[in-house]
């Protein structure tokens, strides 16, 4: 996997959104982000056909403007999508099982401590997403805040592994992330909810 594509990496659904989110990303996309996120999850969002149906505008989108598409842990849409990725947390499809289907789809792993590290098959994914760096309000089941000490670590440990940091990432913060080691920011918040998303997206 190019790590380039870990430098702005917007995660969005339908229950991050204000306003039409068909637009939003395609502002984000023109802004200049670098990949893409379908996470349809939590409070608010929605399920089967209607999940199915924002997905394939999404997916046009990511199409139009060469933006990999990536969808938060569901296999069935993996493939009704055509989608370049899956990204999935600790408690989620299993990465094994994913490398199986998938021999060669982008697979990212979320990993929030060493005890999550212990346990997670580090040489079968493409990337991981270390966090909550900072503390957010976005993911009401979000985990303490671990700091930019753990992208250090991550870092520090996996010299070449992929590394995007998330949580509470914004315009102000996303350079000090970049300097602790991560190849990119992935942000929900900071772009979904910019008053200006090109500039937001610039900034980052
Ligand atoms: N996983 C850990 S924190 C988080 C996710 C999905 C939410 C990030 O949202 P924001 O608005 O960028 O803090
Ligand atoms: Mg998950």
């Amino acid at each position: 996997m190019n790590r380039q594509i870990l430098r702005k990496y917007f995660i969005m659904g339908s229950q991050n959104c204000d306003k039409d989110p068909v637009k939003i990303l395609e502002t984000a996309a023109l802004g200049g982000i670098t990949a893409f996120q379908y996470r349809e999850k939590g409070e608010g969002s929605l399920t089967g056909k209607a999940k199915l149906e924002l997905g394939r505008e999404l997916r046009e989108i990511c199409r139009k403007y060469h933006i990999p598409f990536i969808i938060n842990d569901d296999v069935e849409l993996a493939e009704a999508l055509d989608v370049d990725g899956i990204h999935v947390g600790q408690d989620d499809q299993s990465v094994e099982v994913l490398r199986k289907i998938f021999p060669n789809m982008i697979i990212g792993l979320s990993v929030s401590n060493d005890e999550e590290l212990a346990k997670s098959p580090i040489e079968l994914v493409d990337y991981v997403g270390a966090g909550p760096v900072f503390s957010t309000a976005t993911k009401t089941d979000a985990k303490e805040a671990v700091g930019l000490e753990w992208i250090q670590t991550l870092r520090g440990k996996y010299p070449d592994l992929p590394i995007v940091g998330i949580g509470g990432i914004n315009t102000e913060n996303a350079a000090s992330v970049l300097e602790a080691g991560a190849d990119g920011v992935s942000v929900i918040s900071a772009i979904a909810k910019a008053r200006n998303i090109e500039s937001a997206v610039e900034q980052l």
